[in-house]
């Protein structure tokens, strides 16, 4: 049998039932397109992130494509004041449940015929989406995503590049109608027929760190970690069957209190093991702030006058626009009496005042 054969059988043997083969040579398609938008790529993207594969591993010969489902069955909303977390935050960080299977399928070709090899995950230098699409693991939609026949774009992508020479798979041909209902669905408007703008993705925005944008707060609704807005709206998505496993507690709605109140420890132990975990507490409290300035809710003035006085800026200042935002008496008193400490909270509360 020969050696792409058997690599698919162990896969499927260790549970990867998305495996796709590519010459290392077709990702060199993808410098030209990166030139032309480097300026348009996000600063925090790894140095060696889309050199071609020479320069990473030289006599690349192969790369082979993983896609792993991550979707889960969704329990109904809570009544109380709620977050809602993209369904990749959903379960534990997926980077290591990617590298121990990759790492995996190394070991197995190291094993049968002595390979030099990479790993890329996410946080690699290769571009997972291109990867796959090379490897004929699915299409892209025009939402960026890279859709599985038969799994959505529900899965998170993951490769080896090796200088064993594979048999490639041929590709998928796309199934996007281009109806645009996933443009539709965008918040921001980050979304266009041309490109996606990460500077207004809410996915973007729930994980930058300090201040977000004054004008894009409204329009995060009650998003805590990711956003899945383009993707639910996808037709190919309806209906995808979801996989097995946990979903860590608190998730997909986590209580906007007590996210405010929770300690480092309550969160390295729940929800901080996800994918969104490596961003930190801050980040996240801050995205529950906003929710709850969103939530107008009468509810959501407590909480948010305990965290007026935190010690840290970056919370005081999105809990003075987060009361701001609520339409209460007693959000109006809380800010009438306050004297900001802090160059950041002084110019929200200066411009809650313009
Ligand atoms: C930076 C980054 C982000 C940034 C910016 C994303 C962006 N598109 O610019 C932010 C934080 C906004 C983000 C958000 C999300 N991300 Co992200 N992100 C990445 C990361 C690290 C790099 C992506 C990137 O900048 N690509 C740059 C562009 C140039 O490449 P591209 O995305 O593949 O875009 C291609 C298309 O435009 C394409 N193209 C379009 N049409 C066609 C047609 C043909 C025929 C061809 C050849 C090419 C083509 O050409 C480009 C090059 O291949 C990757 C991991 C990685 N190392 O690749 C994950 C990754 C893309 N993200 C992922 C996920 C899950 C998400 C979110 C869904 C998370 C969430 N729920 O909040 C959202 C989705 C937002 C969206 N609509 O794309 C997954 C995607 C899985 C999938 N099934 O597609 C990845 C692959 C991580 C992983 N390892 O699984 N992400
Ligand atoms: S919603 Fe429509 S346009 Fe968007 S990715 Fe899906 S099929 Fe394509
Ligand atoms: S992830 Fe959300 S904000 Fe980003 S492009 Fe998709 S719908 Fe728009």
């Amino acid at each position: 049998m020969r050696l792409a054969s058997l690599l698919k059988e162990y896969a499927s043997e260790i549970g990867i039932d998305h495996l796709g083969i590519s010459p290392a040579a077709n990702l060199e398609a993808i410098a030209p397109f990166l030139e032309e938008r480097r300026d348009q790529l996000p600063p925090f993207l790894p140095r060696d992130w889309g050199q071609s594969p020479s320069q990473l591993l030289p006599d690349a010969r192969s790369v082979i494509a993983i896609a792993i489902p991550y979707l889960r069955p969704a329990p109904a909303p809570p009544e109380s004041l709620h977050g809602v977390l993209a369904r990749y935050a959903w379960i534990g960080d997926y980077h290591l449940l990617l590298k121990e299977k990759l790492q995996q399928l190394a070991n197995f070709l190291v094993k049968e015929r002595g390979s030099r090899f990479i790993i890329s995950a996410d946080t690699g230098p290769i571009i997972d989406r291109f990867a796959a699409y090379n490897a004929g693991l699915g299409w892209y939609g025009l939402n960026r995503s890279l859709f599985v026949p038969g799994r959505g774009s529900w899965v998170v992508l993951g490769e080896i590049l090796t200088d064993i020479e594979l048999e490639p798979d041929p590709p998928t041909a796309s199934r996007c109608t281009e109806c645009r209902r996933c443009i539709k669905a965008c918040p921001t408007g980050a979304l266009t027929p041309s490109g996606l703008d990460y500077n207004r993705c809410v996915s973007h925005l729930t994980q930058m760190k300090g201040m977000i944008p004054r004008e894009l707060r409204p329009l995060m609704g009650s998003a805590l970690g990711g956003c899945d807005r383009c993707q639910e709206a996808c037709p190919h998505n309806q209906g995808a069957p979801t996989a097995a496993g946990d979903i860590l507690p608190g998730a997909p709605y986590p209580n906007l209190v007590e996210v405010l109140t929770m300690d480092k420890e309550a969160w390295a132990a729940g929800l901080g093991r996800s994918a969104i975990g490596w961003r930190g507490l801050t980040v996240f409290q801050r995205n529950a702030i906003i929710a709850l300035g969103n939530s107008q809710h009468p509810e959501a003035v407590a909480p948010l006058a305990e965290v007026l006085h935190d010690p840290r800026p970056v919370i005081r200042a999105h809990a003075v626009w987060a009361l701001g935002q609520l339409p209460f008496p007693a959000a109006r008193r809380l800010l009438s009496s306050l004297e900001p400490q802090d160059p950041l909270t002084a110019e929200e509360y200066a411009a809650l005042q313009a």
